[in-house]
């Protein structure tokens, strides 16, 4: 296990001496200054916590988090402030977004008690917290060519469980690319070059076809047919013959477009066009299900809400995971009210605890989708999950 060593940055001097104190009758060796400079000095790889004030005269906490990002800290950070704890809740999302490790965060003025608490907490093997970036794959706009004419693409599905009934009610597509050589590439890592390669309509049609071909009619031992929900990237949806494509494929598969759900990402949304509204008009008009995919996450989520003519709205998962911050969980409640408001089936994505389930139970969530029924799964696993899945309610 390695020592302790803590470095205090705070303009309050007796802010300083009282956290160096603290630690000092605890045993940890502790550094504290009231300036930047000195505190950029004496970060060395020995530190291995660090305690931030984030209201500083000359620097604030917020340009100092991206300094120590730049400098790859690995140290365990906790952030302190008098201006309340929203400012601190912010500047803990950033800290983890440069792949920083915060630990916590106090607000002053805090109780001794708390402090303690979090210095007590183990450091971690540095390697285990620092956030590498997604690899990715470099691949030309040939190669992605080649793809979508071998459709070297496979879909995975994962389940949507009514929260009252636990019934599977339906299944939701995710592509992958089945790489030749690179193996499983996950869609994160293609469908924006996708859609800057002017291909993802190809890609769209493909995995259309795919999905209702092997899902389009799966029904559950009740003679009940699922659902079945697409991602369709929103660049797709500006293309005024869509819902005349969509439709024909669906007849040519048999599958009723009730039975259909196109997600839609907000962030997908804040570009809408006219043709989009024109699209997805047209597109609930003909009875297709529209999900706002990810909601929370966009900029404009009223506009969206109003303008859209969306039946469903899907929790993001960053918010369902977090229940334990205020924040999130306040989120969370209003989506599944505002849903409820509105007639709207309300989705939580990512639910991967028993926890996470009966809060969303507690607050009148209808469907839940997560690790905590099944990842997703390629087709014939869905099904043998399925199966298994429906003997294991009787
Ligand atoms: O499975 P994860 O499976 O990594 O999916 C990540 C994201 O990729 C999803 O949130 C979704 O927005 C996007 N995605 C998944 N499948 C598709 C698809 O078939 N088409 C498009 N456009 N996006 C998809
Ligand atoms: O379309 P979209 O953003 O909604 O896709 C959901 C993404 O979330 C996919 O990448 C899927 O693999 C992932 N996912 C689904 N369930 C869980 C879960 O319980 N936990 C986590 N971490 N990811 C999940
Ligand atoms: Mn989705």
């Amino acid at each position: 296990m390695k020592q302790q060593r803590i470095l205090i940055l705070d303009d309050d001097s007796s802010v300083c001496s009282l956290i160096c104190n603290t630690a000092t009758d605890m045993g940890i060796e502790c550094i504290s200054t009231t300036t930047p400079e000195r505190f950029l000095g004496e970060l060395t790889d020995q530190i291995t916590l660090i305690v931030l004030d984030l209201v500083m005269p000359n620097i604030d906490g917020i340009e100092m988090l991206r300094l120590l990002s730049e400098r790859k800290c690995r140290a365990d950070i906790i952030v302190i402030s008098g201006l309340g704890k929203r400012i601190l809740d912010t500047a803990m999302s950033l800290a983890s977004s440069l792949g920083l490790s915060v630990i916590g965060n106090l607000v002053k003025p805090f109780r001794l008690s708390e402090l303690q608490g979090m210095m007590r907490h183990r450091p971690q093997p540095f390697s285990a917290q620092y956030n590498t970036d997604i690899i990715s794959i470099p691949f030309d706009i040939d190669e992605f060519s080649q793809a979508i004419q071998n459709e070297d693409f496979v879909l995975h599905y994962q389940p949507q469980i009514s929260i009252a009934t636990g019934r599977c009610l339906g299944v939701e597509a995710l592509v992958r690319w089945q790489h030749p050589k690179h193996g499983l590439i996950y869609p994160d890592a293609f469908i924006k070059h996708a859609e800057n390669f002017n291909l993802i309509d190809r890609v769209t049609w493909v995995l259309i076809n795919k999905a209702l071909s092997e899902m389009g009619n799966l029904a559950d031992r009740n003679g009940d047919l699922l659902m079945l929900s697409m991602n369709i990237s929103s660049l797709s949806l500006r293309d005024l013959h869509f819902p005349k494509f969509f439709t024909s494929i669906a007849s040519k598969y048999g599958v009723s477009l009730e039975r259909l759900t196109l997600e839609i990402t907000e962030s997908g949304l804040i570009s809408d066009s006219s043709k989009t509204l024109d699209v997805l008009a047209r597109l609930r008009l003909k009875k297709v299900g529209l999900s706002i995919d990810d909601f929370g996450t966009g900029y404009s989520m009223m506009k969206q809400l109003r303008n859209v003519p969306a039946t469903e709205l899907k929790i993001d998962k960053s918010f369902v995971q977090n229940l334990q911050n205020d924040n999130d969980r306040v989120m969370v409640e209003k989506t599944i009210e505002i849903g409820r408001d509105l007639a709207m089936t309300v989705v939580g994505e990512g639910v991967e605890t028993e926890e996470q389930l009966n809060f969303l139970r507690s607050r009148g969530c209808e469907i839940a989708q997560g690790y905590f029924f099944s990842k997703p799964l390629p087709k014939t696993e869905f099904l043998a999950w399925h199966e298994t899945y429906q003997d294991s309610r009787i």
